[in-house]
């Protein structure tokens, strides 16, 4: 049977490209399509090289890796368990598509880019950008590359690593396909993903040479083709106890496969049935002494592995911003080919409406994202300034939480654009939906991200709120004229955020029942100011201003009563959903 899917038609990838290069760049100019004028911004020369870059990738992408990504969907990896022989081989048998990804990725530098130059403030920027335009047609490759990155910042945080710690570095940011590693992150097992202190049932017992064995079974691995991987475990003292919580979880390398190509004592249990993500070779895994290193000092784990969950959480942001910008193209593109009533849909006010919301929720989206890759550029290149820190950390939670839940409503509504063709399997525009429910599980659910906002606040003593306060008075300071409405908006919304968090800093079941409100809240309002600033920044168009107009009419401040947060709300609650 002949499967066709919506096509990427070349204007929808250059609108991808341009829309990739507004968001690192600067100045004006005009981008013209099917009759929509649209501004973009382009600082050409500073940026060349990377525009080039993202130009010639694009062309990749059409004419080559997006139908890559559609066989990943068709042909979905399985395990073969025995040879023909009985031998148990474990066999995790992934499409030719699926290796070609892996290729891709190491000729494409989607990892090294990452880490080539330490010193160039840029690097991030780029390589994000290239992955912004690649997640979407990736087949969900651009899930092993998030963890390969993570594992990659790991490494180059330890003082002092072996010459195999090192050597697995050279492989992870490797541009020859043939000695390019992925990595896999091994935290949940059957108890908790969310709670890995408690979850945690793996155990490490250190062998006569330092080195250890793993005893244990986690309960969601997604690179099971990974070379390497970095997971949890309790380590066993000498007189057989292990500790308990967070205190008792260090964190460990190991190599999946022994010289001789068989698994490093892994056994694949199955891979998981998913509702989406099906391209991606989901397993269980029982570890039954796999030699293992231990990375991180005794008991440290979790704090050192929050590096690897930092980078690939900001992945997670970017699949969330690309899958919602690759189906909003289709749909704008779809509105001039389908006729309903006599006409094509685009000029009907009430359809182009829906995707104009639509277009704004990405706009502002994707500038937050990438305002927090500028971040991570500027920290791993040594620039940032002590605010720029503790706003990355802030915004890390924050991006990923929210562009999840983005990432639902607008492929739903996305899929709707295309009336029931949109519900239909050989079109692949059911996988957006599929594909979108777990970026708001995966790498900390919306509440454990909203935990992790109240953590970062209350770990810098407020320092990460006064930062985004300073960040957001700056960036409004210079708000254009038609905006100042707007900008006292956003202005008043964070004030009485920030008037909520001092009022109830000694009360953390107030502040802990209220911290997903809290976080939408700071993330609208800092969304908004972005929009001003990008708007002020690139010769405004009455579009970019309509489009903040509309970003700031919504809602900004969702905690400003506290009664919603009160022991009887909660035990209102509590009757509502068990009564
Ligand atoms: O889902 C996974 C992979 C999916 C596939 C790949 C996706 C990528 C796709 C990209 C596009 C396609 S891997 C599993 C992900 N699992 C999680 O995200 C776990 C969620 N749970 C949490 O985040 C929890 O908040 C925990 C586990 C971190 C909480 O544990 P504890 O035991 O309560 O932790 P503590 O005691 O609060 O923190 C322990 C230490 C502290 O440091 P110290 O001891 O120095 O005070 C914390 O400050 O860890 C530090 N810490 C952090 N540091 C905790 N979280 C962070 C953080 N986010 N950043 C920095
Ligand atoms: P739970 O912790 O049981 O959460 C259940 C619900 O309770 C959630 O809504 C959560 O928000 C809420 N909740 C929990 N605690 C609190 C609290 N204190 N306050 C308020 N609400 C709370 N993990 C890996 O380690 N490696 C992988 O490669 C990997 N790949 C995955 C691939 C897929 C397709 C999926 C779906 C998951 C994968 N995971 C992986 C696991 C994933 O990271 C966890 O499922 C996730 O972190 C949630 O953990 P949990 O399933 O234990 O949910």
């Amino acid at each position: 049977m002949m499967i066709s899917k919506v096509p990427m038609n070349k204007i929808a990838d250059k609108i991808f490209i341009e829309v990739t290069i507004m968001e690192v760049n600067g100045s004006g100019r005009v981008y013209q399509t099917d009759g929509i004028t649209r501004h973009y911004c382009i600082i050409v020369k500073t940026f060349k090289d990377i525009e080039d870059d993202l130009y010639r990738f694009s062309e990749r992408i059409s004419s080559e890796i997006d139908d890559l990504g559609f066989q990943c969907e068709k042909e979905k990896p399985y395990v073969q368990t025995f040879d023909a022989w009985g031998n148990r081989i474990d066999e995790l048998v992934t499409c030719e598509a699926w290796k070609k990804m892996h290729t891709i990725s190491a000729e494409e530098g989607l990892i090294s880019l990452g880490y080539d130059n330490p010193k160039e403030e840029w690097r991030r920027l780029h390589q994000m950008s290239k992955l912004y335009i690649f997640a979407s047609s990736s087949g969900l490759y651009s899930c092993p590359l998030a963890m390969t990155d993570g594992a990659a910042t790991i490494i180059r945080r330890i003082e002092n690593p072996t010459s195999q710690l090192l050597k697995a570095f050279q492989n992870l940011t490797s541009r020859n396909p043939k000695e390019f590693w992925t990595s896999g992150q091994w935290m949940t097992e059957k108890k908790g993903g969310s709670d890995v202190a408690s979850g945690t049932e793996t155990v490490a017992v250190e062998q006569d040479d330092g080195s250890y064995r793993l005893y244990g079974y986690k309960w969601f691995s997604s690179a099971t083709d990974s070379d390497m991987a970095f997971t949890l475990a309790r380590v066993v003292d000498k007189h057989n106890n292990i500790t308990e919580g967070t205190k008792g979880l260090s964190l460990f390398y190991l190599e999946t496969k022994k010289n001789d190509g068989s698994l490093n004592n892994i056994q694949i249990m199955k891979l998981k049935d998913k509702l989406g993500t099906r391209q991606l070779p989901t397993a269980e895994l029982l570890l039954d002494g796999t030699s293992a290193v231990r990375v991180s000092e005794l008991g440290r784990g979790v704090a050192e592995i929050s590096n690897m969950l930092t980078i690939s959480r900001i992945h997670t942001a970017f699949m969330a911003i690309s899958n919602m910008r690759k189906l909003l193209i289709l749909s704008k593109d779809y509105s001039f080919k389908r006729e309903a009533f006599g006409n094509q849909l685009y000029k009907y006010p009430l359809h182009v409406q829906t995707l104009a919301r639509l277009e704004t929720e990405v706009r502002a989206a994707t500038l937050f994202v990438f305002h927090a890759v500028l971040l991570l550029s500027k920290q791993e290149s040594g620039n940032a300034t002590e605010d720029e820190l503790h706003l990355l950390r802030l915004l890390t939670p924050l991006i990923k939480l929210y562009t999840g839940k983005q990432a639902m409503s607008v492929s739903s509504e996305g899929l709707e654009s295309f009336g029931g063709q949109g519900y239909i399997e050989e079109t692949g525009l059911p996988n957006f939906l599929r594909d979108a429910q777990v970026l708001t599980i995966w790498e900390g659910t919306t509440n454990i991200l909203s935990l992790d906002v109240l953590r970062c606040i209350s770990k810098s003593n407020g320092q990460a709120l006064i930062s985004l306060k300073n960040d957001v008075d700056n960036k409004l300071s210079t708000a254009p004229s038609d905006l100042s409405k707007e900008a006292e908006k956003l202005q008043m919304a964070l004030k009485s955020v920030l008037q909520f968090v001092t009022k109830n800093q000694e009360n953390l079941d107030v502040l802990t029942f209220a911290a997903r409100d809290l976080s939408y809240s700071l993330s609208r309002i800092y969304m908004g100011t972005l929009m001003i600033e990008h708007t002020g920044s690139c010769g405004m168009s009455p579009v970019d201003i309509y489009a903040c107009k509309r970003w700031c009419e919504q809602q900004l401040s969702l905690v400003s009563n506290k009664e919603q947060y009160s022991k009887q709300s909660s035990e209102l609650d509590k009757e509502l959903v068990y009564g």
